[in-house]
């Protein structure tokens, strides 16, 4: 296909970079390591390659250069839409070039022609219990399918690791065009009384997992498509893409990378925070009766929330100190469809009053919302209810960046990853 051959003539000339920098500026310092930032989750610290995205604090995510307006504007579009096409930005991830209409054609095509489901995983879905947690289902359909792994048998057969990358991005061609139908098979077994849904091979990649999950409302498809722009890649230091790399470091393949990433972003600080927000709200209303809660209400919950010793989830982030692009990308396509929709309002009212709430609590370095504190009410009002499935629609898209970085961690050869760890006593002895 266009889009691998394109990689490969990609990968001698980044190669040559790598080894020049190291060869002739392997010493220099970019970053120190501070004890604050050893306890603190080496928060900062400049250690890691990616060349996918980049994170600037007030500016948010530019994938490959552009930012999320750009990406929006520039992508292909399906025919009559106004939204990005999630194949265009894993072509933009992969390679760092827009993609003509053709080039996304092609990865539509591709990942329909590997996407069907196999009969053993079908069994082992059906074996997992009803009420486990859809991300717990997630994870292990996608390890369960580890035995499909070319890149594993290529290893067994004995590769050079010049070549590890071309099974590497076989694996992750396989397992993008797998994961809306793995989403979807989960979602329609554990709340839609298992009636599954065949795919739409006229739809591209977003439409048909819109269409497998069951809502086919146009606008619905053209959400769907932006959530799997909008999610995909956040450099290479938050949990689900470090796992991703660190675990893939080992050289196991991507079914087990992947799998151990999206276990990272079943975490409430991090993907699951979309889960969170949505049940945060459903709570209060739920408190309330039911009905939009006035501004004084809002703040009440939060306080409460905050008092007891609980994180506001959707606000706050790692690297970010403004408003997250992201969410005001979901902003605007709220304000488009769905102004007057409930939900809706309550989440522009927590961005009315969160922000000086969480400066006054004083401990948050970012009082602003993160992409997490929109997604949910956008899936509401299509009728997407089932809020503990949201971070499942997170890891598809997540999966995009992830496996784009795998990649090309294959194809720069970048080593096992194990930095030095210290005790507290020895910290302790160096400030004697
Ligand atoms: N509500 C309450 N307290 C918060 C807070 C929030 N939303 N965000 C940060 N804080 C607190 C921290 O818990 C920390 O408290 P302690 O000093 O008691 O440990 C303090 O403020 C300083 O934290 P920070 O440096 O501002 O934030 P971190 O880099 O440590 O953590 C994050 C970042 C996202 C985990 C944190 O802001 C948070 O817990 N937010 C809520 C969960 C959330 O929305 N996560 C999704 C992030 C996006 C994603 O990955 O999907």
């Amino acid at each position: 296909m266009q889009l691998k051959e394109k990689l490969k003539t990609q990968i001698e000339p980044m190669r040559e970079n790598v080894r020049s920098l190291i060869k002739n500026h392997g010493d220099k310092v970019i970053s120190e390591v501070t004890i604050r930032q050893a306890f603190g989750g080496v928060r900062g610290v400049k250690c890691l390659v990616c060349d996918t995205s980049n994170l600037d604090p007030m500016e948010g995510i530019r994938f490959r250069g552009y930012t999320i307006p750009e990406v929006s504007e520039k992508l292909p579009k399906a025919s009559g839409g106004k939204q990005p096409l999630p194949e265009g930005i894993f072509y933009l991830l992969m390679v760092g070039e827009l993609p003509t209409e053709n080039d996304v054609k092609e990865i539509t095509a591709e990942w329909q022609k590997r996407s069907k489901l196999s009969d053993y995983l079908i069994t082992i879905l059906e074996s997992m219990p009803i009420e486990m947690h859809p991300m717990t289902q997630f994870s292990m359909g996608i390890l369960a399918m580890q035995k499909e792994s070319i890149f594993a048998k290529k290893y067994r057969e004995g590769i050079s690791k010049y070549e590890l990358w071309d099974p590497m991005f076989e694996d992750g061609m396989n397992l993008l065009a797998k994961l809306p139908a793995l989403a979807a098979y989960i979602y329609r077994k554990k709340y839609k009384n298992n009636e599954q849904i065949k795919p739409d091979t006229a739809l591209d990649w977003g439409g048909n997992f819109a269409h497998m999950m069951g809502v086919e409302n146009p606008e619905y498809k053209e959400l769907m498509r932006l959530y799997l722009v909008l999610h995909c890649d956040h450099e290479s230091g938050n949990v689900s893409a470090h796992t991703t790399h660190l675990v893939g470091s080992a050289l196991s393949d991507a079914y087990y990378s992947l799998s151990a990433g999206i276990d990272g972003l079943a975490g409430p600080l991090h993907g699951l925070a979309n889960q969170e927000v949505l049940r945060w709200i459903m709570s209060v209303k739920e408190k309330l009766g039911g009905g939009v809660p006035s501004k004084e209400q809002l703040t009440k919950f939060l306080w409460d929330t905050l008092n007891s010793g609980q994180v506001i989830p959707g606000y706050g982030h790692a690297v970010l100190r403004a408003t997250d692009p992201r969410y005001m990308a979901q902003r605007e396509f709220a304000l488009k469809y769905l102004p007057d929709d409930e939900t809706f309002q309550v989440v522009s009212m927590l961005y009315e009053v969160t922000p000086d709430i969480l400066k006054k609590h004083g401990k948050a370095k970012n009082p602003w919302p993160n992409v997490d504190a929109h997604s949910g009410c956008l899936q509401v009002y299509y009728g997407v209810t089932e809020y503990d499935f949201y971070t499942v629609l997170f890891g598809v898209s997540r999966a995009i960046g992830v496996l784009s970085q795998l990649i090309w961690s294959r194809a720069l050869g970048l080593s096992i990853e194990r930095p030095k760890s210290v005790s507290t006593d020895w910290l302790l002895d160096q400030v004697k």
